[in-house]
């Protein structure tokens, strides 16, 4: 596939995953409780909805449902996966905009779920978006297999917890008040945990959801650490250049909060050779997977990711 084609397949797939979420995560936030469960409420239900559907690229969903592509996986296997990651995904911007955390006001263009809401609601939203996610992966509606499911489960709770995501987030907290600031090294594994982990599980999942070999899921996972240090430094970086209103954030803001970020220890010049790096980094690991042009969407994933406006 040539570039151009490669960028509109791509553009394609990201809004086919963002609608295919959208639906599936309407479907599993329905208001009848599902077999074993006493009742929905209604006021957290809604304030669930609302901080799940209706905004949010879906790339996190996009990259699960085409890893899983890549062996042949389609279908409610990867889709259900899909809305369980970005459960935890929209759980963590929910908390993360809470007074005590980032004090947010806006989020996806729209108020915050405490603002919208309230902050106890908001809390119980993000607690019940945690949860249901891993309901969702440990159902046999998700795969028949329980060793699968099992696999899925440890993945993801490694991934989104004190190792990855709350761990990352903790240490990125602890560093707004600590007397140094971090070092480049302690920067890039705190940022490895709070937002790459996630991305990492997505594309890990293709591969447990297909059945890779060993080889492949070891390239599988470089290519997800190296899209999701891309990642972070794309935020960085449109932090830096005051092109943050879509992030919901003035510009500097990260940085103002002697939050740790990458553009502040290496300067812009040097985080944007970085990104550009782990770029190549990235799509030099999908080649590695050893299953060719298939690959190419997951390549242009890398180059959107890093070239992101929002
Ligand atoms: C509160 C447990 C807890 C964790 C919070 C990931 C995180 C940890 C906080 C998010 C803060 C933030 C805005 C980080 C920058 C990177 C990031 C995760 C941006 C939002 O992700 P996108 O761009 O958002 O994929 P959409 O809205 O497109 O889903």
């Amino acid at each position: 596939m040539d570039a151009a084609a490669c960028a509109e397949e791509f553009r394609r797939r990201l809004d086919a995953a963002a609608d295919a979420t959208e639906s599936a995560l309407d479907a599993l936030l329905a208001p009848a409780p599902l077999p074993g469960e006493i009742a929905r409420p209604a006021r957290l239900l809604e304030a669930m909805r609302y901080s799940s559907l209706g905004g949010g690229k879906r790339l996190r969903p996009f990259l699960v449902i085409e890893s899983a592509r890549l062996f042949g996986v389609v279908g409610e296997a990867a889709l259900r996966t899909a809305c369980a990651l970005e459960m935890i995904h929209c759980y963590s911007l929910v908390h993360d905009d809470l007074p005590a955390m980032d004090d947010d006001d806006l989020r996806r263009g729209r108020p915050t779920t405490h603002k919208a809401f309230d902050e106890a609601t908001a809390i119980l939203a993000g607690d019940g978006l945690l949860t249901y996610a891993f309901d969702v992966v440990a159902d046999p509606k998700t795969h028949h297999d329980a060793g699968v499911r099992a696999a899925l489960v440890l993945a993801l709770a490694r991934a989104a917890g004190l190792g990855g995501m709350v761990g990352g987030q903790a240490l990125d907290l602890a560093a707004e008040t600590a007397a140094t600031p971090l070092t480049l090294e302690a920067t890039l594994q705190m940022q490895a945990m709070k937002t790459g982990a996630l991305l990492r599980f997505a594309v890990d999942a293709g591969g447990i959801l297909g059945g890779a070999s060993v080889s492949q899921a070891r390239a599988l996972t470089r290519y997800g650490e190296a899209l999701g240090a891309a990642f972070q430094i794309a935020d960085d970086i449109l932090d830096a250049e005051g092109d943050s209103a879509a992030l919901g954030k003035r510009a500097g803001k990260d940085a103002e909060r002697g939050k740790a970020t990458l553009v502040g220890l290496l300067g812009l010049d040097a985080a944007r050779a970085r990104r550009d790096s782990l770029v190549a980094e990235a799509t030099a690991a999908l080649r590695e997977t050893g299953l060719g042009e298939a690959t190419d969407i997951l390549a242009e994933a890398a180059r959107f990711v890093a070239a992101r406006r929002n």
